[in-house]
């Protein structure tokens, strides 16, 4: 099950080297880890050891999956997780000190000012579906990689990247899980390779493992395949130090077997997936454990 991820963990935990970030919150971090997760016997990587909110993340990815960068349509879907970086522009820019409830409420209420505050600039959904080229045309990354998967699946250049240099500073945030490159074995197994290259192991990395996954699980069923492996490699892996008794609670805590998830359907294209599509079977995790999110 999760051993890799909690041993992962633990070694942040107890020889991360301790430094100040961007956010100012201070992490503990290590620089390069892998982690493994075998899609094939059935099961996916929604962790155990706490409760995660894998329909939250299922949704996030196929917002990503519209092309969309901004929170409107994530919020109309309850889904907060992005909400922080617009709120802290608005506060910013206009001195008012409103609650994110109300900002929330705003952003869902009024297109005008969803447009004005609510958008995050050229991140995933822009890049992945509408990658600006130098030649004025967009590119559909991910078509393009459905395309490879079934017409030419030896190929080594099926993958998709986020990480758009000229682009970057318009972003909110720039791609943190940056590039995903795909695999097909002789037997019609597709793998993922994930590389992220900045990782909130105790809050982002769970839901980044459920996001690749239900993206491999389309991806697969598009190109007529099976999942094979998930292979997440991360780059600069930190805890927050105002994670780090939540991540000893964590580890304290002992794995049970991993969820099986399924689509309920055959879906025409990748564009015509719904969060009712996906089921999750047999998952009982511990409790939600707490924590807060550095912006
Ligand atoms: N910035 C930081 N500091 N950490 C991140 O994980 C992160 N992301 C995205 C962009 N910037 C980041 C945002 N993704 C949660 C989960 C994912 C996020 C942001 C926040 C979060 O708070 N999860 C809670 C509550 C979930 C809920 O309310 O539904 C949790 O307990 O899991 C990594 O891509």
């Amino acid at each position: 099950p999760e051993y890799q991820y909690l041993d992962l963990l633990a070694q942040v935990l107890e020889s991360g080297d301790e430094r100040v970030d961007r956010t100012g919150v201070g992490t503990r971090s290590i620089f390069g880890a892998m982690v493994r997760f075998d899609l094939s016997n059935d099961t996916v990587p929604i962790l155990t050891t706490k409760r995660v909110y894998w329909k939250t993340a299922v949704k996030e990815m196929l917002w990503f999956l519209t092309g969309g960068t901004n929170i409107q349509p994530l919020l109309r879907e309850n889904v907060r997780i992005w909400t922080d970086w617009p709120l802290a522009a608005y506060r910013r820019e206009t001195g008012e000190n409103i609650t994110q409830e109300a900002f929330e409420q705003r952003i869902v209420d009024d297109d005008a000012f969803a447009t004005r505050w609510g958008e995050l600039g050229p991140v995933y959904g822009k890049q992945w579906r509408r990658w600006l080229g130098s030649d004025g045309e967009e590119y559909d990354q991910i078509a393009d990689l459905i395309r490879t998967l079934r017409e030419n699946p030896a190929s080594r250049r099926m993958l998709f990247h986020g990480w758009n240099v000229a682009e970057l500073g318009a972003m909110a945030l720039p791609p943190c899980h940056m590039v995903y490159q795909y695999h097909v074995t002789s037997d019609g197994r597709l793998n993922c390779l994930l590389f992220q290259r900045s990782v909130d192991l105790l809050l982002g990395a769970a839901f980044n493992y459920v996001g690749a996954t239900a993206l491999q699980l389309m991806l697969a069923q598009q190109a007529g395949l099976r999942p094979g492996e998930l292979v997440w490699v991360g780059g600069d892996v930190h805890l927050y130090l105002n994670h780090l008794d939540q991540a000893r609670e964590q580890i304290s805590r002992k794995p049970r077997p991993f969820p099986r998830m399924k689509l309920l359907r055959h879906a025409k294209s990748i564009d015509d997936y719904r969060i009712e599509d996906f089921e999750v079977e047999g998952y009982t995790p511990h409790a939600a454990i707490r924590a807060e999110v550095a912006v």
